[in-house]
């Protein structure tokens, strides 16, 4: 039998294990990226295990996610992350060139290559056949310095695309799709490789839109073949060089196949607060919206904002309706703004946002109370804009253009005629500036470069090995798909403590339970309970290291989602399945679990808690590899790194 697209990278890249048995494998890395929130992270992880230059091929931080810098702690961030590259030896894209996962399909991705991001829309790059999956600072940070990348046994999911896209139908919402057939749980534990007839019909932006959401369906990354539409991409990007072929083989084995038919789709929209919640667009149309949003590293392409521009022009946006746009890219604003469709775009009452995420993220643009938004984006949890009391509803852009016409949710059929959107395709060669990259060469010495550090940037904290025996109090009982923004939630107000560690934790939970700080503070010693999918949603890993700082040892939940496990073990943090989902009804808040011989159990992989004050016991699993093990053992990956660094250097 031949060998998937995503096994041949996977067997090119192997450093240990073996891609057809059951166990955890070890792939080299050749680039990493990481932006303003979490390659700070990485940044201090680099400083505090004294990390000489990176060593990937190619490592990138950008600057995109608080670019607006509404507060002088986001500028000494990027101050800090700026002079963090230049030491390291990191390619640096300034503030303003555009969004990591865009600029990286633009700029650095390759076919065949293994990419680590420290960010859950990594996979984006996985548009031009590259294996690209998010990670946490943590374990980009040892990627950086060489270390291989630890995965778990990989199943590939076939989805074959048959057919074409109508008119009107958008490459989103093959992605609503999927997640209304499969659901945020649907794709967990697999990798999502796409073939068929479908997929030669789709851009290189298409594919990515596609990737990019491939987290929202729970799953580790998706593979698009690198073909003659890849090849096209690259050459209009100027960099034809960085193209090889990578396909299926014809007799490709699949863990499991499904076919979806493009001619077949509608325009969707999902509801609040999930991305799974889809409905046809035509369904929602009696909903009413204040705002709408395009962009976002889902849906700011060229040719995504031209579409929108066209069905905007000689129109206004309806008076009830605030529109903002963003382009992915200061590459895809310059070309908007040579072909005249800015133009178009502020006539009709467009205001043009700076290619950032913003709005994606509550960072400008917050709804009202109780506001109702349209947005491009990848996910619509609750807290998600900036405001928890806000109900946003994914779409295309253009279903969001056709809603900011009309005020309420509306199928683009339904008020434009659609055939009209065929012409607008991708430009025939970009115009490649890549002045707002420092690169690691930009800079004569690296290792001579002060790291500048403002007050608001504080050291990571530390913490001992894992204790034995433990006993922790259950500080929160949650429910299932609990997200990282319910951990810690998002916007300009709360992220300009990302570096600064003790204000930042302050907002543990801050909208799920305002008393949670207090009382974790206070237990010293404590644990969660999380029902299915715990963690689902971004990377940040500050939703493991904040619960770890107050004093979180173990989370007990029914599922993990994936980064976040890994994040949960990066910080010293017991993940632990019930065995029985059931045991999940019979511990509470305030319950006090203990566990004896918790190095034996932890090599084991099976864990017994007593519940103290009820006099019950349940069994758990830790469903962790023996590198895990160790790594938990020690405390966390912070520790293990730190001691393998210094060990090295002790041996030179
Ligand atoms: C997101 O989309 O949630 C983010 C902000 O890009 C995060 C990164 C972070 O939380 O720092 C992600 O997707 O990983
Ligand atoms: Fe930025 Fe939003 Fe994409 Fe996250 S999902 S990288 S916040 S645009």
């Amino acid at each position: 039998m031949g060998l998937n697209a995503t096994k041949k990278i996977i067997k090119s890249h192997l450093l240990d294990g073996d891609i057809a048995g059951g166990k955890q494998i070890t792939i080299s890395v050749d680039q990493t990226l990481g932006h303003d929130l979490t390659g700070i992270m990485a940044a201090q992880i680099l400083e505090s295990v004294r990390a000489d230059k990176v060593s990937a091929e190619t490592s990138v931080f950008y600057c995109d996610h608080n670019t607006l810098a509404t507060s002088s702690e986001n500028a000494d961030d990027h101050l800090y992350l700026k002079t963090a590259a230049q030491r390291f030896g990191i390619y640096f894209s300034k503030p303003g060139n555009g969004i990591c996962h865009f600029l990286h399909c633009q700029r650095f991705a390759m076919p065949g290559k293994v990419l680590i991001g420290a960010d859950s829309h990594t996979p984006t790059s996985g548009a031009l056949g590259m294996l690209a999956i998010g990670s946490g600072g943590l374990s980009v940070a040892k990627c950086m310095v060489g270390e291989g990348f630890k995965l778990a046994p990989p199943k590939v999911w076939n989805i074959a695309l048959t057919g074409a896209l109508r008119p009107g139908v958008s490459a989103k919402d093959i992605a609503l799709e999927a997640l209304r057939i499969f659901s945020v749980k649907g794709g967990i534990g697999y990798i999502l490789e796409f073939t068929g007839e479908g997929v030669r019909s789709l851009s290189i932006p298409q594919r990515a839109t596609i990737a990019n959401m491939s987290i929202e369906l729970g799953a580790t990354t998706a593979v698009f073949p690198s073909d003659q539409v890849t090849r096209d991409f690259l050459k209009a990007q100027n960099r034809e060089r960085d193209w090889t072929e990578l396909l299926p083989d014809p007799d490709a084995e699949y863990d499991k196949v499904v076919e979806i038919d493009l001619g077949g789709l509608e325009p969707l929209v999902a509801e609040p607060h999930m991305p799974d919640l889809v409905k046809k667009a035509r369904d929602a149309r009696n909903v009413k919206v204040d705002s709408v949003f395009i962009g976002s590293c889902t849906n700011a392409s060229y040719s995504d904002i031209a579409k929108a521009a066209r069905m905007l022009q000689g129109k206004k946006v309806n008076k009830d309706v605030d529109l903002t746009v963003a382009p992915g890219s200061r590459q895809v604003l310059e070309h908007l703004v040579r072909d005249g469709i800015l133009a178009d775009l502020v006539s009709a009452g467009a205001r043009i946002l700076e290619c950032s995420c913003g709005p994606c993220i509550g960072i400008g643009q917050v709804p009202h109370v109780n506001g109702v938004a349209a947005r491009t984006i990848n996910r619509n949890f609750r807290g998600r804009g900036g405001s928890n009391e806000a109900s946003i509803y994914l779409v295309s852009p253009e279903t969001a253009a056709a809603t900011a016409i009309t005020g309420r949710i509306t199928d683009p059929r339904d008020v434009f005629d659609v055939d009209c959107l065929k012409g607008c395709n991708e430009p025939e060669e970009y115009k490649v500036d890549d002045s707002m990259i420092i690169a690691p060469g930009d800079v004569e010495d690296n290792l001579a470069v002060s790291i500048i550090r403002g007050n608001n940037i504080t050291q990571l904290p530390e913490r001992g090995a894992l204790k034995d025996p433990l006993k922790a109090t259950v500080a929160i009982k949650l429910g299932d798909n609990i997200t990282t923004d319910d951990i810690i939630p998002a916007s300009s107000e709360i992220l300009r403590y990302i570096a600064n560690i003790p204000r930042f934790a302050e907002f543990t939970f801050c909208y799920t339970d305002e008393a949670f700080v207090d009382r974790a503070r206070r237990l010293k010693s404590s644990a969660i309970i999380g029902g299915e999918n715990y963690g689902q949603g971004s990377s940040r890993e500050h939703a493991a290291l904040l619960p770890m700082y107050l004093g979180v040892e173990a989370v007990i939940a029914k599922s993990f989602a994936r980064i976040h496990k890994e994040n949960l073990i990066n910080y010293g943090i017991l993940p632990l399945l019930f065995r029985d989902k059931d045991d999940y009804n019979r511990v509470d808040a305030d319950d006090v679990c203990a566990i004896d011989d918790v190095y034996a159990q932890v090599d084991k992989g099976e864990v017994r808690i007593k519940v103290v004050n009820k006099d019950i016991e349940f069994e758990t699993i830790l469903d962790a590899s023996d590198f895990d093990k160790r790594v938990l053992r020690e405390g966390g990956a912070l520790n293990y790194l730190r001691n393998k660094l210094k060990n090295n250097k002790d041996v030179a």
